[in-house]
C-alpha cells in the first residue's frame, strides 16, 4: 500500500492519555514534517508515586511509543523487557500489584532523581525525550500534582492506578475528582501549543480520566475552543478497544458510544472521527453541528497508526475555519 502523504507547514497539538492516544500520536508524527510540528500534551492525572519511585504512565506510554522502544502487546511498558526487579520485590514480600520491568525502572529512577533535584516534570520529560530520539514535543499537561480519584460502589475513593492496575477496573464507577485541579496550573509551554497549533486533535483516549483532565485546567478549554478541534472515539460499536471507557460510561449512566462521546466535547469539537463500523451515527454526530468523518480507526500496526493519523489531518485540513452555530440563527 502506498505511504501516507506528508503534511507540511501544519502545526498540531494533540492531547492525549496512554495507549490509544500514544498509538494516534505515533501516527502523527510519521506523517507531520517535520515531526517537531507535532506537540503531545499528556494527561498526569495518572502519575502516582510508587516504591519511591515517581512514576508518570501516560507520558512514559506515550515517549516509549514514539521513540520505538514500546511493547506492543500491552501497550505500556517496554518492549524487550526483563523482570528481575519484579522477583526480586515478590521475594521481599513487598507490593506487588504494579508491574514495573528493569528497563521502565531507570525512567522512573531518573524521573524521581531530577524531580528531587528540582527539575519539573515537562524539562524533565524534554531530556528523556531528548536522550530517546523523539523529535515531536512531548509536554505534560501540568507540572503540579493533579491526581484522579476513582469513586467506587464497593471500595468508596481509590486512587487512579488502584482502580486500574491494582483492582483491574472491576470496581463500579460513581464518579470522579481532581483534587489538584483548584490550585493546579496548566503549564505555559501546554498553553502556548495550543495557542501555536493549526490544528488541535483529540486523541482517542478516554474522555472522563484522560482528556477531562487536561480540558478541566484552568485556560485549557478556552484555548482549545479558539481552534479547529478534531476528536476521535475511543468507542466503537459500543466497545473501547482497551481500557475502562465503556464500562465508565455504562456505570455513569450514559449509552457507550461514539456519538456520546462526540456529545461529551459538543462545545469543543470542530470534527469528530468514528469508525466506519459506527456509520449509522453520522447523522447523529452532524445533527450536534459536528462534522463527522467515518474511518478504519482501528491502528493495528504503525503503518495503521500513520494512515489513520493523514485521514485525521486530511479531514482537518478541509474543514472551514468557522464554528457551526446551531443556535437558532
Ligand atoms: N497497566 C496494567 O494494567 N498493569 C500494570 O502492571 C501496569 C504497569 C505499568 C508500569 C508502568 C507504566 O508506565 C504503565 C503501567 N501500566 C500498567 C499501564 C498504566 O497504569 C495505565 O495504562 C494507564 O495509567 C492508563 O492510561
Amino acid at each position: 500500500m502506498k505511504p501516507p502523504s506528508k503534511f507540511r507547514a501544519v502545526k498540531v497539538t494533540a492531547l492525549a492519555g496512554g495507549v490509544g492516544g500514544a498509538r494516534l500520536a505515533n501516527g502523527l508524527a510519521q506523517v507531520i514534517e517535520p515531526p517537531s510540528a507535532l506537540t503531545v500534551i499528556v494527561n498526569t492525572g495518572d502519575d502516582f508515586e510508587h516504591l519511591g519511585m515517581k512514576i508518570s504512565p501516560d507520558l512514559d506510554t506515550v515517549c516509549y511509543t514514539l521513540a520505538g522502544l514500546g511493547n506492543p502487546s500491552t501497550g505500556w511498558g517496554r518492549k524487550d523487557e526483563t523482570w528481575e526487579f519484579m522477583q526480586q520485590i515478590r521475594n521481599q514480600g513487598l507490593p506487588d500489584w504494579f508491574n514495573i520491568g528493569d528497563k521502565d525502572r531507570l525512567t522512573h529512577l531518573e524521573r524521581t532523581r531530577q524531580l528531587e533535584n528540582g527539575e519539573t516534570l515537562t524539562r524533565v520529560t524534554r531530556a528523556l525525550c531528548h536522550q530517546w530520539g523523539i523529535e515531536a514535543v512531548v509536554l505534560p499537561m501540568s507540572d503540579d500534582p493533579v491526581p484522579t480519584i476513582v469513586d467506587t460502589v464497593e471500595f468508596g475513593k481509590l486512587g487512579f492506578q488502584e482502580y486500574f492496575v491494582q483492582h483491574r477496573c472491576e470496581p463500579t464507577v460513581k464518579g470522579f475528582e481532581f483534587p489538584g485541579h483548584t490550585i493546579a496550573h496548566a503549564t505555559g509551554e501546554a498553553i502556548q501549543a495550543i495557542h501555536n497549533a493549526d490544528v488541535i486533535v483529540l486523541c482517542p483516549s478516554n474522555p472522563w480520566v484522560s482528556l477531562d483532565p487536561i480540558l478541566m485546567l484552568a485556560g485549557v478549554r478556552e484555548a482549545v475552543m479558539a481552534k479547529k478541534v478534531i476528536g476521535m472515539s475511543p468507542i466503537i460499536a459500543g466497545k473501547t478497544v482497551k481500557g475502562p471507557a465503556a464500562k465508565m460510561y455504562a456505570e455513569l449512566g450514559v449509552l457507550p458510544s461514539a456519538l456520546n462521546v462526540a456529545a461529551h466535547y459538543q462545545d469543543i469539537l470542530t470534527g469528530f472521527v468514528i469508525d466506519t463500523v459506527d456509520d449509522d451515527l453520522a447523522d447523529g454526530i452532524n445533527g450536534l453541528g459536528i462534522s463527522c468523518l467515518a474511518t478504519d480507526t482501528l491502528m493495528t500496526s504503525t503503518e495503521k497508526q500513520a494512515e489513520l493519523a493523514a485521514a485525521v489531518l486530511d479531514f482537518a485540513l478541509k474543514q472551514k475555519d468557522e464554528r457551526k452555530c446551531l443556535c437558532g440563527a
